[in-house]
């Protein structure tokens, strides 16, 4: 089957092949249902009982990438989803390790492309952030810089950017001569999953448009009869392109909150981590610690100023960001107990007054 169905989904599927369940992948998510795409066509689908009660949050239910089993008898108006294959990677909005309070944007990514332009001097800071982000997801960064054309020196901005985009490939493109594009195509063939993220006006739309070629409009519509002959339109978020790989491209992604947990700061900033085993004190935060091996490597000048305070800086966010996640669960949990003992007495209240 198309649409990157790979060994790995086969045998998770194995599983439900016996109930006469089909294999689907998710092109496209709306609250309360997943546009589906089988062998056969393309369905809307709706989560089933079973896996609605099974489920915990927003985070085990379909989100676009994701391959589901889904139930689909000729006599069944809508067919169900029933459930959701274990993901090797999620793109979430939220905090990763709080089920309760993540929305998955995007699910089973290998790639995620960090686009950026370099009609000016590239934004190093940025790119950090950015890389925190596409290293949280589990899947692989590559860093594209857009509109090679308008840069006054893209070799230079090519190797500034190295310098900080460590251990992950950097791609220089131009839209308006297609240089670039091929080796984009290399990294999503053998049916690879790649997304796209980066500012408002980096490129991203004009990438798509490059990998999609010719037939962008028609490859991203799907006609859907609503069973009462009513025809509608809508977009996929999840698109083959023509030479092999997937692309998701979703609303929700463009919007990404822009912070990373500790975890994905971690892998983008591999010098500092290489480094940190070294300091005194297994938890020094790099600050003034007597020992430190960051600030050594700062003092020596094998590590830039504002490589550290970009750390410093991120590191910061996610910490404030992990917190508020917390407090707002607590707050959660306190009205839900609140509401659990006002129902508690008022059932006592009923009983003593039998
Ligand atoms: N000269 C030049 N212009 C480019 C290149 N790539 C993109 N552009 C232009 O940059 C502008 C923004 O590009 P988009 O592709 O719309 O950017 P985007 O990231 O999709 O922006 P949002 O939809 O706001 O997220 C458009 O006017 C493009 O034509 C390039 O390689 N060279
Ligand atoms: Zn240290």
């Amino acid at each position: 089957m198309q649409l990157g169905y790979a060994a790995r989904w086969e045998a998770l599927f194995n599983e439900h092949v016996s109930r006469g369940l089909l294999p689907g992948r998710v092109i496209r998510s709306d609250r309360g249902s997943a546009l589906v795409a089988t062998a056969r066509d393309e369905v809307r689908a709706t989560p089933s009982t079973r896996l609605l009660k099974r489920a915990t949050g927003a985070l085990d239910l379909p989100a676009v990438g994701d391959w589901v089993a889904l139930l689909a008898p000729d006599d069944l108006d809508i067919p169900l989803v029933e459930a959701v294959l274990d993901r090797t990677s999620a793109i979430v909005r939220g905090d990763p390790g709080r089920s309760s309070d993540v929305q998955v944007l995007a699910a089973n990514v290998d790639i995620v492309f960090v686009i950026h332009p370099i009609a000016e001097a590239p934004n190093l800071r940025r790119i950090e952030r950015e890389l925190s982000l596409a290293w949280d997801s589990g899947a692989r960064p590559v860093v594209v810089l857009t509109k090679a054309d308008l840069s006054a020196d893209a070799e230079a901005a090519h190797r500034r950017v190295q310098e900080v985009a460590l251990g992950v490939d950097v791609v220089v493109t131009n839209a308006l001569t297609g240089e670039g594009i091929g080796p984009l195509v290399d990294f999503i063939e053998d049916d690879r999953t790649a997304v796209l993220i980066g500012a408002s006006g980096a490129g991203k739309s004009t990438l798509v448009n490059a990998l999609l070629g010719q037939d962008r409009q028609a490859t991203r519509e799907v006609r859907m009869s609503d069973g009462r002959g009513r025809h509608t339109t809508v977009a996929r978020e999840l698109i083959a392109i023509p030479s092999g790989g997937v692309l998701i491209d979703t609303p929700g992604l463009r919007a990404l909150g822009l912070t990373g947990s500790e975890d994905g700061i971690a892998s983008a900033f591999p010098d500092i981590e290489q480094l940190a085993h070294s300091c005194r004190f297994r938890d020094c935060g790099h600050v003034d610690e007597p020992g430190c091996a960051v600030l050594d490597a700062l003092e020596s000048g094998a590590l830039p100023q504002d490589r550290l305070d970009s750390f410093h800086k991120l590191t910061r966010e996610a910490q404030v960001a992990a917190a508020k996640t917390d407090a707002r669960l607590r707050a959660q949990e306190e009205r839900k107990s609140k509401t659990i003992s006002k129902a508690a007495k008022e059932y006592h209240r009923r009983l003593g007054r039998r």
